[in-house]
C-alpha cells in the first residue's frame, strides 16, 4: 500500500486555531489504496522542515501533502509553485522574521509541485468540491515548507511526490466536514496521471 504523509500547522499570528490542523485530525488512517500518516508541524520555518525531514526519513512516504491556512481564499487552493524566498509579513512562531532571504542558497528560484495538480482539480470539481489552482503560496512558512519539500525531491528522494494545499478559514461557506471530504477526495486520486492537453485547462 502506498504511503501518504499529510501535515497541518499549529495556530499562528492572531488566530487561536488552524483549520489545517483540524482537518488532519479528522482524516482516517486509510483512504482508498493509501495509508495515511498525519503530522502536526509548528508554524516555524526551520523546525517544521526538520520535523518533516525526520518523519520522511522514517516513513519513506510516496506522497507528502502539506496543508496550511490562507485566510480570505475563496476555496481550497492547490499550489502550483514554491519560490526560493522567505519574506515574512509577521514573525513565525519561533519569533523569526526574515526578509528577502533565500531558503536554499544553491536551490532553484522555484520548484513546481510534482503532483498531477490539474487532473486532481478536475476530479475534485467533478465530485462537487470547491477547489482552485493557485499560482502563489505566499512568502511565509507555507511557501517555505513547500519549497523545502520539493528541494528534498530534487536532492534526495527523486520518486517522492509533494504538494501544498492552502485551505480557507472555517466559516459559513467553508465547513470543516466539506474540507475534510475534499482532502479525502484529493488523496484518493493521487495516482492519477497529469492531464497534458488543454482538457486540463481550468479557465
Ligand atoms: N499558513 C501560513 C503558515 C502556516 C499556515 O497554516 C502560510 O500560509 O504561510
Amino acid at each position: 500500500m502506498k504511503k501518504v504523509l499529510i501535515s497541518g500547522f499549529d495556530a499562528f499570528g492572531k488566530s487561536s486555531s488552524n483549520p489545517s490542523l483540524e482537518i488532519i485530525q479528522q482524516l482516517p488512517s486509510q483512504i482508498g489504496d493509501f495509508s495515511i500518516c498525519t503530522l502536526e508541524i509548528p508554524t516555524q520555518a526551520k523546525r517544521s522542515v526538520e520535523i518533516l525531514k525526520t518523519k520522511i526519513e522514517e516513513l519513506q512516504p510516496d506522497y507528502v501533502i502539506n496543508l496550511g491556512v490562507a485566510s480570505g481564499r475563496e476555496a481550497i487552493s492547490i499550489e502550483r509553485i514554491a519560490i526560493n524566498v522567505d519574506d515574512f509579513r509577521i514573525p513565525d512562531n519561533a519569533g523569526e522574521q526574515p526578509f528577502d532571504q533565500a531558503i536554499e542558497e544553491e536551490g532553484q528560484d522555484g520548484y513546481f509541485s510534482n503532483l498531477s495538480i490539474k487532473a486532481l482539480i478536475k476530479i475534485m470539481k467533478e465530485q462537487g468540491h470547491s477547489v482552485i489552482l493557485s499560482n502563489t503560496a505566499g512568502t511565509f512558512v507555507c511557501n517555505h515548507v513547500m519549497y523545502a519539500m520539493q528541494h528534498l525531491v530534487h536532492t534526495k528522494y527523486p520518486k517522492m511526490k509533494t504538494g501544498f494545499v492552502h485551505v480557507p478559514d472555517i466559516d459559513e461557506h467553508h465547513s470543516l466536514i466539506a474540507m475534510v471530504e475534499a482532502i479525502c477526495c484529493l488523496v484518493a486520486h493521487l495516482d492519477v496521471e497529469e492531464i497534458k492537453s488543454n482538457e486540463g485547462q481550468l479557465w
